[in-house]
């Protein structure tokens, strides 16, 4: 991605934004690697962070930046702490973002005294990180989901998914697929459990709502003094969905003991202590949740955590084209990870059974 606009060029795209003053610094922030992100100071000493848009995420980025308004718009009525909300800052001519030949920009007001907090992390982090993602789930029950674009149409459509798999394994475009033939198997021998949650949504069964998608511990602001969660953020892919997923994702990248690029597959278990706290905060933070809802959270993190191994495995046999790859059978690395993870569950039908 090109990153190197001159600092007169950001100058010029800050300056179209209804900033409180003008401004005096911008740097680079921060560690995504989809967006590029640089931190604004004006004159006023007031802080904002300006922020590219990646193509990669959507076309539709009048949809994406409406998504964002009208969530964000919401959270603010029910929000006493300005803290506990991204506030988007508009241009001076009234837009949420900026369309420019250098891409398409956006501003939001600088959330003072946060801190963004890596795993590992303790376990009242962890816990205090379910207390959050279920907060934002409840908070946003009212909100009409299905007025909101779908930015990545079947995001965590599980049958989806898997027929891109079947897709790859068709196609076989990297000529893999003899190598992967236990993965494959493991796969396709969950595949049609794997579909039921899709199932109960389509029959109407468990409610659609608005949901993160993306519910990793970094996408959460804690206070830096008290590390109390304080926002939510990386709203790119708040759709309407299933919580399932939201709760499911949490476990699989924050309840597992080693990385999700981890080689050594003696390294990587579920957690279940750490499950069961992150499912504590989030059912205190989530009322609202259905009694059907919340027996079907454990099979939440069972079903995206098998929707992320054929996600990996896809994109192995297709020759790596999504995922960013430091090695060449990085792909499948992750795939085992989550395929191990998946046998852990299983080893619990008390919990995980469904
Ligand atoms: C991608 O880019 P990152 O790490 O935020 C993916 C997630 C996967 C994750 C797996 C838009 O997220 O769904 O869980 O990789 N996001 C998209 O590492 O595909
Ligand atoms: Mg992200």
């Amino acid at each position: 991605m090109n990153t190197l606009l001159t600092n007169e060029k950001q100058a010029q795209i800050a300056e179209r934004f209804d900033l409180d003053s003008p401004a005096v610094r911008i740097e680079p922030f921060g560690t995504g690697h989809i967006n590029e992100t640089l931190l604004v100071t004006t004159q006023k000493n007031t802080r904002y962070i300006l922020q590219r848009i990646s193509p990669l995420l959507t076309k539709d980025v009048d949809g994406l930046m409406k998504n964002i308004r009208a969530v964000t718009d919401f959270l603010e009525t029910r929000i006493s702490d300005p803290r506990g909300v991204m506030r988007l800052i508009p241009t001076k001519d009234g837009h949420s973002y900026a369309a420019d030949p250098s891409g398409n920009w956006r501003v939001y007001a600088y959330i003072e005294n946060s801190v963004c907090l890596l795993p590992p992390q303790d376990e009242t982090v962890f816990c205090k990180s379910g207390i959050a993602f279920g907060h934002f789930v409840d908070l946003l029950k009212d909100f009409p989901a299905e007025t909101l674009l779908e930015t990545i149409p079947d995001f965590h459509n599980t049958p989806f998914r898997f027929r891109q798999f079947h897709d790859a394994l068709r196609e076989d475009r990297a000529g893999r697929k003899k190598e992967v033939r236990k993965e494959i198997e493991f796969l396709l021998a969950r595949e049609k459990k794997a579909g039921r949650l899709q199932h109960l949504r389509d029959a109407g069964e468990l409610p659609v709502r608005v949901t993160h998608n993306d519910t990793k511990l970094d996408n959460i602001l804690f206070d830096r003094e008290t590390l109390e969660p304080l926002c939510v953020i990386d709203l790119d892919t708040v759709m309407p969905g299933l919580v399932h997923y939201d709760f499911g994702d949490s476990i699989r990248s924050g309840a597992a003991t080693a990385p999700e690029d981890e080689k050594d597959l003696d390294k990587v278990a579920l957690n279940l202590h750490l499950f069961e706290i992150y499912r504590e905060g989030f059912l205190k933070a989530c009322p609202s949740l259905t009694l059907l809802e919340t027996e079907l959270l454990p099979a939440g993190a069972w079903t995206i955590t098998v929707e992320q191994g054929a996600r990996f495995l896809t994109d192995y046999l297709n020759g790596d084209p999504y995922y960013h790859t430091a090695y060449p059978d990085h792909n499948l690395v992750r795939c085992r990870t989550q395929l191990k993870l998946v046998s852990d569950m299983e080893k619990h039908p008390e919990i995980f059974g469904f």
